[in-house]
C-alpha cells in the first residue's frame, strides 16, 4: 500500500517536522491555511475517522493532549482550531487519519 503520510513518517519523502513520539508524528502542512498550520498524524495507518476502533481511544485522546501541548509550545494562547475532514464529502484529501491544528489568526465560521 502506497500512503503518502506513512511514507513521512518513514521519512522516506521529506518534511517538516514539528514533534514526533511513540504514537504520531507531527509535521507543518505544505499548503498552510494559517500562521501555524501543522498536522498531528498516527504513526499507525488508519484511513480515516469512520475507520477508527474501539482499541484507538487511547491513541485518539493522546493527538487531543498533543495538539493542546504543542498549541501551548507555539503560542497560540488566543486559541486555535483542531479540524478532522472525513472521507469524501468531509473534504478528506490524503486517507490516512490526520488533525490539522490551525491558528495565530483569527478563523471564521462556518467553513465551506
Ligand atoms: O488534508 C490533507 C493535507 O495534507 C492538506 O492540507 C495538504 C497536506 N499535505 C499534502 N501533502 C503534504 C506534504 N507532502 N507535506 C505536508 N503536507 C501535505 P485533508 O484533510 O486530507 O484535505
Amino acid at each position: 500500500m502506497d500512503c503518502l503520510f506513512c511514507n513521512i513518517i518513514k521519512g522516506e519523502i521529506p518534511s517538516d517536522k514539528v514533534y514526533e513520539d511513540d504514537l504520531v508524528y507531527v509535521f507543518n502542512d505544505i499548503d498552510k491555511q494559517a500562521p501555524v498550520h501543522f498536522l498531528i498524524v498516527p504513526k499507525k495507518h488508519i484511513e480515516s475517522t469512520d475507520d477508527l476502533v474501539e482499541e484507538d481511544k487511547e491513541l485518539v485522546g493522546h493527538i487531543f493532549l498533543v495538539a493542546k501541548n504543542l498549541a501551548k509550545e507555539l503560542g497560540l494562547e488566543k486559541g486555535y482550531r483542531i479540524v478532522n475532514n472525513c472521507k469524501e464529502d468531509g473534504g478528506q484529501t490524503v486517507n490516512h487519519l490526520h488533525f490539522h491544528v490551525l491558528g495565530k489568526r483569527p478563523l471564521t465560521w462556518p467553513p465551506g
